[in-house]
């Protein structure tokens, strides 16, 4: 049994605490190991402020000393380190998020590389050449660095539109339904929510959910979409429907806004370079601490005026930065060397869903494994979602919940293929375990 989950801090918080009732509460990506461990302290000598100059060897080794905190990828459960039958203790095999992913070692060697100066006054060299590189990957005029993608989407609905105005987006949006209603309590923009299928939505639902602008109405002023979509199992909403519904959008006169965290997903999956969405809307919200491992950071691209706009919001927000360049430095190294190796983690997630499909009690629609998501559906099991994230996690694999009947499973970049059937073996542990 694993002897604790990889986060001292937020586990609880995130519902992935000893509380029966956590999953219940679908915290995102996040929790969804009910019973587990998760409410340790941060350790005093934990190395978040440690010298750029420990290695990183050096930092998983004390990262396995304090368990919880800095989980090298032996924490992800990589083969031939513990298990089935190896005789060594097991160690978990984390599929809760794309979002457990580590910084490289490259990564860590580029941040105690990067020359570094004080964004506030744009003197961060750093920071200068990744925005630089973000646009230009992204196909827009100009990018800003944000501090995570929730900030990124608030900083841009905020610089797209005015207190009062209609936001139109899916009610299963990340926007909408995990990020704590910031677009209404920050923002003081008004929701129209709106229905999707597989996180399509309808264009003629769209139209016909686009008020007319009279005095007595919100002012219709800004679509969002998103892609991957995450509720909707990672599934890719194809560039054909993201071109029609940005034109309905353009038509009704509404900006449109694309929650892209994990966009280059969608453009692999789609097999089209990734302007082929970007070109259609104003602004797209690009995650670096998703599949391409960053360890903080998001970035916003756009017209060179809409991030003009958007750096006051964000500095309105307290997201002002001084020596930035430690959060870029990892996102070059993600932009130039991280994107084409989404392809494995979709591959992979196939890989999972086809091993899952077998078995007993739990159903996977393979048809729906687009990109690095598995959403299984586990009413065969006749288990509650907290009880069968409970097994598996005893089993030694951590998956996050999607109550009432299913959970999720995610690769990333510290899972292979044989990880993939080590974790596929514990599952069907888990699954044949009367207790
Ligand atoms: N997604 C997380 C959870 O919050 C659900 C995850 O584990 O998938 N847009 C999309 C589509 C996202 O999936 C997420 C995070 C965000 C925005 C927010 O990014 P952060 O966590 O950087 O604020």
């Amino acid at each position: 049994m694993p002897s604790s989950s990889c986060r001292s801090r937020g586990a609880a918080e995130l519902g992935g605490g000893g509380s029966p009732s956590s999953a219940a509460h679908d915290p995102g990506g996040g929790g969804g190991i009910p019973g587990a461990a998760s409410t340790a302290p941060r350790p005093p000598h934990a190395p978040s402020n440690h010298d750029h100059s420990e290695t990183t060897s050096r930092m998983r080794e004390r990262g396995a000393f304090m368990g919880l905190l800095w989980h090298g990828p032996a924490c992800h459960g990589a083969p031939g380190e513990g298990g089935s039958g190896t005789g060594r203790p097991m160690i978990p095999i984390n599929l809760r998020s794309d979002t457990q992913t580590l910084p490289t070692p490259q990564m860590l060697e580029a941040i105690a590389a990067a020359p570094l100066g004080d964004d506030t006054y744009d003197e961060d060299p750093t920071v200068a050449r990744f925005e630089a590189l973000a646009a230009e990957r992204l196909g827009m005029e100009a990018a800003l660095l944000v501090l995570s993608g929730h900030m990124g989407n608030l900083v841009a609905m905020m610089a797209h539109a005015q207190p009062g105005d209609e936001v139109l987006l899916d009610r299963d949006s990340h926007i909408y339904y995990y990020e704590v209603g910031s677009l209404a309590s920050v923002a003081g923009l008004m929701p129209w929510p709106l229905r999707s299928e597989a996180g399509r939505i309808d264009p003629d639902e769209l139209r016909s959910a686009i008020r007319a602008r009279d005095l007595h109405y919100p002012r219709p002023a800004l679509l969002c979409l998103e892609n991957t979509h995450n509720r909707a199992g990672g599934r890719v909403v194809p560039p054909s429907l993201h071109r029609e519904l940005c034109r309905v959008a353009r038509e009704a006169g509404l900006r449109v806004h694309l929650d892209g965290a994990r966009i280059f997903n969608a453009a692999i999956a789609a097999g089209v370079p990734v302007s082929e969405y970007t070109r259609e809307v104003d602004s797209v919200m690009l995650c670096l601490t998703k599949g391409l491992s960053c360890p903080l950071g998001s970035v916003l691209a756009g017209s060179r005026d809409f991030i003009a706009r958007a750096d006051r919001v964000r500095r309105r927000l307290g997201g002002g930065m001084r020596q930035a360049g430690v959060i870029a430095a990892p996102g070059i190294v993600a932009l130039e060397g991280m994107i084409d190796r989404l392809a494995d983690d979709h591959r992979h997630a196939r890989r999972l869903a086809a091993g899952i499909a077998a078995l007993l009690g739990l159903e996977v629609d393979e048809s729906s494994v687009e990109t690095n998501m598995v959403y299984v559906d586990h009413r065969g099991s006749g288990l509650s979602t907290d009880a069968l994230l409970a097994r598996l996690h005893a089993a030694g694999v951590i998956a996050s919940g999607r109550p009432p009947h299913q959970i999720r499973l995610v690769t990333n970049r510290h899972h292979d293929e044989a990880t993939i059937d080590e974790a596929l073996a514990r599952i069907a542990r888990a699954m044949q375990d009367p207790t």
